[in-house]
């Protein structure tokens, strides 16, 4: 595509609850929205950083200002641009894979809307929809979390995540255990233990989880082998895959079993695609996760977990899981535990125009 533009905004959406992590709580969630201006058509993206770097190194006015100083001049110094090409235009520029990503998709968007092709079918999808699950934010006490957890089992959710961290681990998960019995259930800590807590870890075993995902840093991939070794529970990566060389190393450590795939930690949609291929030939399940994402994200997620190694529910869930109202003209909903992959055009959603500059408080225009 020729790229004319692009338009950023940073986006304030409310959020249905707070959601909890053992990194913090969000009430709002702030998010970066990329519009790529080409050849007369647009695409549409999503920068899932948020406000505060605490999951990763990246945050909302890091990656605004990454982008807007280099990535987005160095994209429209391209006089045509096939999406293919965007990270490696991007290469040269160290780290910000969210930023790289929400780009990435904005002309990858525009591009299959002009050739009038889907994400899903341009990705590998092989199902036209995909089971939904949900992760469950740290709640004020166990019982608490109970309530939370059947309210998203009535929903239809097929597999159930909850937010771990230090003091809110084994009595929470013995809670949700007790009360549902033998649900589909994983736990996710977010990096809040190290080795010295590998005992209270392996107390985690008894409860049968699908898996414990990121206890360890992010950078920790010999200590998450070494507790790998010693727990029946199956350890999973989010953080600490921040490519497709991360994931392979980790593989050949032993540091996962499982692997969740994000396209913003990963710096794209195609090193997403790149990630599923490689656990796919190695054997390893991957599973798609979430990033809170407007319906933008949540679209070409739908698509991406339609691909065949994603054997494992993600956190693909409906948009009123986090929001009441959507800058997508037809959100993502839960249909018999499931959602829909998107069948039009690029990533198959219209952007509802007034809910968008709603929820804008911040803009702006770069022309070529
Ligand atoms: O660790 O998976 C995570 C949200 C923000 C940052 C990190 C994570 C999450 C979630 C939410 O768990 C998943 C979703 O978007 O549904
Ligand atoms: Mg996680």
């Amino acid at each position: 595509v020729t790229l004319d533009g692009f338009e950023l905004r940073v986006l304030h959406l409310p959020l249905v609850s707070p959601f909890t992590t053992s990194f913090g709580t969000e009430t709002v969630r702030e998010v970066i929205v990329a519009r790529a201006l080409a050849d007369g058509a647009e695409g549409w993206g999503e920068i899932v950083t948020q406000q505060a770097p605490l999951y990763s190194s990246e945050y909302t006015q890091g990656a605004w200002d990454v982008a807007t100083r280099f990535f987005i001049p160095a994209l429209l110094a391209e006089r045509s641009l096939a999406p293919e090409r965007v990270a490696a235009v991007l290469e040269p520029f160290v780290g910000h894979r969210m930023a790289k990503a929400g780009l990435e998709l904005a002309v990858l968007d525009a591009a299959l809307r002009t050739e009038g092709r889907s994400f899903a079918s341009y990705a590998g999808a092989v199902v036209d929809r995909v089971p939904s699950g949900v992760s469950v934010g740290i709640q004020r006490n166990p019982a608490a979390l109970v309530d939370a957890v059947r309210g998203y089992l009535d929903e239809g959710y097929v597999r159930i995540k909850i937010k771990i961290k230090p003091g809110r681990d084994i009595d929470d998960t013995a809670a949700v255990r007790e009360a549902f019995g033998s649900i589909p259930l994983q736990v996710d800590a977010n990096s809040a233990y190290t080795l010295a807590d590998a005992d209270t870890l392996a107390a985690l075993d008894r409860f049968d989880l699908l898996l414990i995902e990121q206890p360890l840093q992010e950078d920790d991939l010999v200590d998450h082998a070494t507790l790998a070794a010693g727990l029946a529970t199956p350890v999973c990566l989010d953080e600490s895959i921040t490519s497709r060389k991360a994931a392979s190393d980790a593989l050949a450590l032993g540091s996962a079993a499982i692997v969740n795939i994000k396209a913003g930690r990963v710096g794209g949609y195609l090193e997403a695609i790149a990630i599923h291929d490689l656990c796919r030939d190695a054997g390893v399940p991957v599973w798609c996760g979430g990033m809170l994402e407007t319906g933008i994200g949540r679209a070409a997620n739908a698509a991406l977990a339609a691909l065949p190694g994603f054997t494992l529910p993600g956190d693909v869930s409906a948009a009123d899981r986090f929001y009441t109202r959507d800058v997508v003209t037809e959100p993502a909903v839960l249909d018999d535990g499931h959602v829909r992959v998107p069948t039009g055009p690029g990533l198959g959603v219209d952007i509802d125009a007034d809910a968008l500059d709603a929820f804008t408080v911040e803009k702006a225009v770069i022309r070529a």
